[in-house]
């Protein structure tokens, strides 16, 4: 399955109102801590601007939700897995992205048959605690060696400025926070990233 190149991720179904419109295929909706019936609402919204601009979306953790909201993707982190019902997410047809940081990960990841992989940090990152060392970009290489034709998507610390290396190392996609919500102009450099990924479309 290709994946588009570039996948912002954002908090709030706000930003996928001011992101999506722009011609963003892909996003993340990624909340960590709010009530249930707000979640619920906040993915909802979400979806439906997606499916009104013909864009994936990505939501991260809350699996059930996306099931009953009829969502594209569940993103799990390896926390997440043990208490995810991946049977479940797939009997709805939905497809699921894992986080991964070392080999380990990889291979917990690829024994529920993921549709694509996410490696990070790639740089160093102050949106995300991790205790991993940024991974650099060899890394990239070996993880695209050993998961083929499975999508690879890289995260932390990408800008626009040094993203090329990522995908000239073998990432297919490009995932991020800072550089585009974070910026003065954020649907400026939503644009700039469109712009910027069509080559690797
Ligand atoms: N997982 C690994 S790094 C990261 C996540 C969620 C944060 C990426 O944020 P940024 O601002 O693009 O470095
Ligand atoms: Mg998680």
């Amino acid at each position: 399955m290709k994946l588009d190149p570039f996948y912002p991720l954002v908090d709030s179904s706000g930003w996928i109102e001011r992101l999506v419109p722009l011609g963003v295929k892909l996003v993340q909706l990624r909340i960590k801590d709010m009530p249930e019936a707000e979640l619920r609402r906040e993915i909802a919204v979400s979806n439906a601007i997606c499916e009104d601009h013909g864009c994936r979306l990505i939501v991260n953790d809350h699996w059930q939700l996306a099931i009953e909201e009829g969502c594209d993707f569940v993103h799990l982190g390896q926390e997440d897995l043990a208490d995810a019902d991946v049977r479940a997410i797939r009997k709805a047809g939905l497809r699921l992205g894992v986080s991964t940081h070392d080999g380990e990960e990889l291979e917990t990841a690829l024994s529920v048959d993921p549709d694509y992989v996410a490696l990070g940090p790639v740089y160093p990152t102050g949106s995300k605690e991790l205790k991993w060392a940024p991974q650099g970009l060899e890394k990239i290489g070996g993880w695209k060696r050993q998961i083929g034709g499975l999508p690879l998507v890289a995260i932390g610390g990408l800008t626009l400025e040094r993203v090329s290396g990522v995908f000239e190392n073998g990432a297919d996609v490009a995932a991020v926070i800072s550089d585009v919500t974070g910026n003065r102009d954020p649907e400026a450099r939503t644009r700039e990233w469109l712009s910027l990924t069509e080559k690797w479309r």
